[in-house]
C-alpha cells in the first residue's frame, strides 16, 4: 500500500471532482434551519460544517470513517491518523512507513526546553503544552512556503509537513511538561524503534512492569482522536486554520478550548469528584450514598463531570471501552470501583432533571480513574493526554480543508433587535 502522502495524492484528485460536481448540481438544496432556540443555544443541532474523517450519531456514538469506534479501538493512534486521513487502515508497510517517518522528525528544538524551564512553576500543564506548540510555529513549512508563493494546488501538502512535525514532537513535549511540571527528574529521551504510544509512556518515565499502562495509553490515545468537527476543539482549529493560519497556531487554539471544564477538562474534574466521594464516605460509597452526594452536586448549581453530552444520547462507546479495560486490569481498586458504581446509579439521577437531555457518561468519566490506577495522579496533566490525542483528528481535518480547498470560514451574525424583528413576522 501507498505511504500517507502518496495515498493522500492518489485520492485528492477524485474528491476533489466530487464536492464540485455535488455543489454544481445540488448547491441550492437546504439541509438544515434554524430556529431562535439554536441560535441562542449554542447552534445545537444546525447542520452547517462538513467533517469526513469522522461522525458522531447521536445514538451509536463515534465512527471513523465508517468504523464504530468499538471495532477499531485496539489500533494504534498512528493507525488511526491514517485512517483519518485517508479513508483507509494502513497496510503493515504503510504503517511502518509512517512509523519511521515519525520517528525520523520527533526532535523537539532546544529552544522549547528554554521557554518551558522559563514558565512559572505553577503554570496549568495545558499552557505548558499551547505554549510549547506556539513557540515552534516557526518551524511551519506551510508558512514558509507560503511567503515563497506556493500553489493553492499543495497546500495541503505543506500541511501534511507541519502535522507530521508536529505529531512526530507532541509525545515528547507531552512527556518532558510531564516530569518538568512535576518534578519528576530529568526529560528522558525518546527510544528507537517504538511505536509512538509505547515511546510516549517510555518518555513519561511511569513504571510500566507488565504493558498494562502502554496498552491504556493506546487505547486513549486512539478513543480521544476525533469526534467530528462540531465540538469546541476542532471547530476552533478548523476556524484558525481556514484563514490559512498554519497548523501550529490552530491546533493550539483548538486545545485552549479542550483546556475548557464543559470540554476535555471534564476529565481531571471527573476523578476530583469521584476522589472526592470516596473521601466524604471513608471508602467505596453505597449505591444511596451517591445518589445523595449526586444529588447534593447538582443543588450546589453544579454539574456532575463526566455525565452529559450535546451530541450523544447513549453511554458514549469511548467509555464502554474503557469500562471493559478497567474491570479487565483495575478490578479491585476502589477508585475505579467507584467509577463503576456512578454508572450503575447517576444516570438515574439524571433523569429526574428534566433539562438535561443526555443523562449517560462521555468519554471523561473513566478515563482519569484508569490513569489514576497505574500511578498517573497528577489530574491537571489529564488534559495534556487528551490533547496529544485530539491533535489527530483536528489536523487530519485540516489537512483534508486544504485538500479541497475549502474558503474562510465566516458565517453571518445577526443582532438580536433583528431576531426580535424576525419573531414579530
Ligand atoms: N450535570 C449537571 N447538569 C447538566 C449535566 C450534568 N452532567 N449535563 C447537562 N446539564 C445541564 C446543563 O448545564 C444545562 O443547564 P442550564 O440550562 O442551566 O445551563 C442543561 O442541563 C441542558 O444541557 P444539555 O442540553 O443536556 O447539554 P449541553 O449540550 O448544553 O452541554 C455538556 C453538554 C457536555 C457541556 C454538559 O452535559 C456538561 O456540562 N457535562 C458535564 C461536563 C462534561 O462531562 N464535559 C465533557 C464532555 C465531553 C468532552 O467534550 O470532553
Amino acid at each position: 500500500m501507498a505511504t500517507l502522502k502518496e495515498k493522500l495524492a492518489q485520492i485528492i484528485p477524485g474528491l476533489r471532482e466530487e464536492i464540485k460536481a455535488l455543489v454544481k448540481e445540488h448547491g441550492a438544496k437546504v439541509i438544515s434551519e434554524v430556529t431562535i432556540e439554536q441560535l441562542y443555544g449554542g447552534q445545537r443541532g444546525i447542520k452547517c460544517l462538513v467533517c469526513d474523517t469522522s461522525e458522531v450519531p447521536p445514538d451509536k456514538g463515534l465512527i471513523i470513517r465508517e468504523k464504530p469506534i468499538g471495532e477499531i479501538k485496539d489500533k494504534l493512534p498512528e493507525e488511526i491518523f491514517y485512517l483519518l486521513c485517508t479513508g483507509e487502515l494502513p497496510d503493515a508497510a504503510a504503517l511502518k512507513a509512517l512509523q519511521t517517518d515519525l520517528e525520523a522528525r520527533q526532535e523537539v528544538p532546544t529552544y522549547v526546553w528554554d521557554v518551558l524551564k522559563a514558565m512559572p512553576n505553577d503554570s496549568h500543564p495545558m499552557v505548558m503544552l499551547n505554549t510549547a506548540i506556539l513557540v515552534m510555529e516557526k518551524e511551519s513549512i506551510f508558512r514558509k512556503k507560503y511567503n515563497e508563493g506556493m500553489k493553492k494546488d499543495v497546500y495541503w501538502d505543506a500541511t501534511l509537513e507541519d502535522a507530521l512535525n508536529l505529531i512526530a514532537r507532541l509525545p515528547n513535549v507531552a512527556a518532558a511538561i510531564y516530569r518538568m511540571r512535576f518534578n519528576k527528574g530529568n526529560i528522558i529521551p525518546p527510544k528507537k524503534g517504538v511505536d509512538w504510544s509505547a515511546n510516549y509512556v517510555h518518555m513519561l518515565g511511569l513504571p510500566d512492569p507488565n504493558g498494562e499502562f502502554t496498552k491504556l495509553m493506546q487505547l486513549y490515545l486512539t478513543l480521544h482522536s476525533d469526534h467530528e468537527s462540531g465540538n469546541v476543539s476542532a471547530a476552533t482549529t478548523a476556524t484558525v486554520s481556514s484563514a490559512l493560519s498554519d497548523l501550529y497556531y490552530a491546533v493550539s487554539a483548538g486545545l485552549s478550548g479542550l483546556a475548557g471544564p464543559l470540554h476535555g477538562l471534564a476529565n481531571q474534574e471527573c476523578l476530583s469528584w469521584i476522589l472526592e466521594t470516596n473521601k466524604k464516605f471513608n471508602g467505596k460509597p453505597t449505591p444511596d450514598q451517591l445518589k445523595t452526594y449526586a444529588q447534593e452536586t447538582l443543588n450546589a448549581g453544579r454539574v456532575v463531570p463526566g455525565y452529559g453530552h450535546a451530541v450523544l444520547r447513549i453511554t458514549d462507546p469511548r467509555f464502554d471501552a474503557f469500562l471493559a479495560f478497567g474491570k479487565k486490569y483495575c478490578a479491585g481498586d476502589p477508585v475505579f470501583e467507584t467509577v463503576a458504581n456512578v454508572f450503575d446509579v447517576v444516570p438515574e439521577v439524571l433523569k429526574q432533571v428534566q433539562k438535561i437531555k443526555d443523562p449517560w457518561p462521555n468519554v471523561d468519566a473513566g478515563s482519569g480513574a484508569l490513569l489514576y490506577h497505574f500511578g498517573m495522579k497528577e489530574f491537571d496533566y489529564y488534559t495534556v493526554l487528551f490533547s496529544v490525542s485530539r491533535a489527530l483528528g483536528v489536523a487530519a481535518q485540516a489537512i483534508i480543508a486544504r485538500a479541497m480547498g475549502y474558503p474562510i470560514v465566516r458565517p453571518k451574525s445577526v443582532p438580536t433587535k433583528w431576531v426580535k424583528a424576525q419573531a414579530a413576522k
